[in-house]
């Protein structure tokens, strides 16, 4: 029964509370029972900090933005910057200053900088010293003049014409008093990611700090939750090699874990050696993955049964994985591994359904955690029954308020009765385990990265020998899916492959590169000018 007669999915576990806080007193609210633990380390040069340090420098960051840089209650600070030992206390900081932290990729190109920074309209950018110059183009490009602030992770980087993020956390002297007006409730929003959606260009992703802690609670559920309680004697370790800038890595690996006590291992800069060895230094014994890295594991000369001993449990997400790559997976440790598959997006905060424990089906992603109710829908909104394929909607408290600013794309996005269409085609079994099938949007997923066909499209149009374009994801053998791109050239003009796929190198992450192009004499369209993307992929993909 966990159909109801309406044809909803109920969550097969009990109804959690949501404590009434801030995300800030939330991830703090344990904080006298573990002050000497760390918090955070950097798996390549052991600098970190332990619980208290980590609260006490974010609290002066805090005092500072407010005094120092005049950082009022829901100004948006864009926090750019790879997984650092730093990054929590950067993030908490700017929410107890009553700030709403929006995060950017840190390979990101001056032209996706500067779009984000301008939609967003950020008051102030957080980054490290080595991206400050993409920083200072982006705001050049965008006409903006906001202080940046820089994060040093080692004291000989050049800073010129930035703040030091260390000279706000450090001067101990500072009137913590301003902190007392900071005005913030669980309702407001305090995270502010980015993401396509079903159509489009990046959007604001409006997260309040009720959607990010009851998404906490939900996923701490005894029967999902994936990591042991710290105590007198122990602490669980969690390779933080996701990152923290998109939503998984925040919600799952920072602020859930922090707020029970894990130790946090930043990876900064992904290279399987580095990887590997940091699961073995640091006995990390929690890691959450997107499936690109399952495949890594399963593949490298170093992930030996010696360097993988002391996983317990492994959550892959954000992306599809195969079976098979799981079962090598498993042939790599050599013993059994609690492995769980979880599902969601930026706009639930992000986590929908996950595996509970025990549950050794692969192919699926789970049941829906507590609180959450899902529905399968055909073309016409009508709700299909177990095991019909249709779009995934969801209802919970993790979802967002909405798209910043985009009302076209919250109307789009939400049914009149409130439901959040996912874009994703999905069935359940009698059981209420819920499978993705496929994708109904025309997002493309590179190692579960977000890479939007509309802004690939866009770029392609500012080419002076391009009239039209559409780009589409094929699959991929490693990397899950890749953009491919067709391209109309203007009548008379000449251009090829490689001059197109470096005009778009320039201008994007080297994630979002393109370097499948076909030239066609024109994009198949609907009658309403929506490009018909399925019609090319059957035509040129198969
Ligand atoms: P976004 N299997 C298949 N597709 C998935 C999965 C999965 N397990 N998880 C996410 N997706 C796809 O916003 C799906 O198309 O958030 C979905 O609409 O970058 C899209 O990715 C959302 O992409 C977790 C762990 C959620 C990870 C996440 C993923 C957040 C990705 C819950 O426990």
């Amino acid at each position: 029964n966990a159909w109801t007669q309406d044809r909803i999915i109920k969550s097969p576990f009990a109804n959690i509370e949501i404590p009434n806080c801030t995300l800030y007193d939330y991830v703090w609210q344990n904080l006298d029972k573990w002050p000497e633990r760390t918090a955070s380390v950097c798996a390549t040069t052991g600098r970190g900090y332990t619980y208290e340090q980590a609260f006490k420098l974010s609290n002066t960051f805090a005092a500072n933005l407010r005094i120092k840089l005049k950082l009022k209650d829901g100004d948006i600070v864009a926090v750019m910057l790879p997984n650092i030992p730093d990054f929590p206390l950067v993030t908490l900081g700017i929410l107890e200053a009553g700030g709403v932290v929006s995060t950017i990729n840190p390979v990101y190109t001056s032209h996706e900088v500067h779009r984000q920074l301008v939609v967003c309209d950020a008051k102030l950018v957080v980054t490290l010293p080595e991206t400050v110059s993409v920083v200072k183009e982006a705001l050049k490009l965008a006409k903006l003049n906001i202080p940046i602030i820089a994060v040093r992770t080692n004291g000989n980087a050049v800073t010129e014409g930035t703040i030091l993020f260390n000279e706000l956390t450090e001067d101990v002297h500072v009137d913590k008093s301003c902190l007392k007006q900071v005005r913030r409730s669980i309702n407001d929003i305090c995270f502010l990611p980015y993401s396509s959606g079903t159509t489009g260009l990046p959007k604001g992703v409006e997260l309040s700090s009720k959607n990010i802690i009851a998404n906490c609670e939900q996923i701490n559920e005894p029967r999902i939750r994936a990591h042991n309680e710290t105590t007198e004697t122990h602490q669980d370790a969690v390779m933080a090699v996701l990152p923290f800038f998109h939503i998984y890595g925040a919600t799952v690996i920072m602020f859930h874990k922090m707020s029970q006590g894990l130790k946090l291992v930043t990876l900064a800069k992904f290279q399987p050696e580095d990887f590997l060895e940091a699961l073995k230094k640091y006995k990390t014994n929690l890691l959450f993955v997107a499936p690109p890295l399952v495949l890594m594991m399963a593949s490298h000369p170093a992930a030996s049964p010696e360097t993988l001993q002391y996983l317990e449990t492994v959550i892959n997400g954000a992306a599809p994985l195969a079976v098979t790559d799981a079962n090598r997976f498993f042939d790599r440790c050599k013993r059994k591994i609690d492995f769980r598959q979880g599902y969601g997006l930026t706009e639930t905060s992000p986590v929908v359904s996950l595996t509970p424990r025990g549950l050794e089906n692969y192919g699926s992603v789970g049941y829906p955690v507590p609180n959450t109710e899902l529905k399968i829908v055909d073309s016409d909104m009508k709700s299909l029954g177990p095991n019909e394929k249709g779009e995934l909607l969801v209802r919970g408290p993790q979802v967002m308020r909405g798209y910043r600013n985009n009302v076209q794309a919250n109307t789009e996005s939400f049914t009149v009765d409130g439901w959040f269409k996912t874009g994703d085609i999905a069935f359940g079994d009698d059981s209420g385990m819920i499978t993705i099938f496929d994708r109904l949007k025309e997002l493309i997923k590179v190692k579960g990265y977000q890479v939007p066909p509309a802004e690939l499209e866009a770029i392609l149009r500012e080419h002076p020998a391009i009239i039209d374009a559409a780009v589409v994801g094929v699959p991929h053998p490693t990397k899950g899916e890749s953009p491919k791109a067709f391209v109309v050239l203007r009548s008379g003009n000449k251009a090829n492959v490689k001059e197109i796929s470096d005009f778009v190198s320039e201008k994007v992450a080297p994630y979002k590169r393109i370097d499948d192009i076909v030239f066609i004499d024109g994009i198949p369209k609907s009658s309403a000018g929506k490009i018909l993307r399925r019609v090319l992929k059957e035509e040129f993909c198969k």
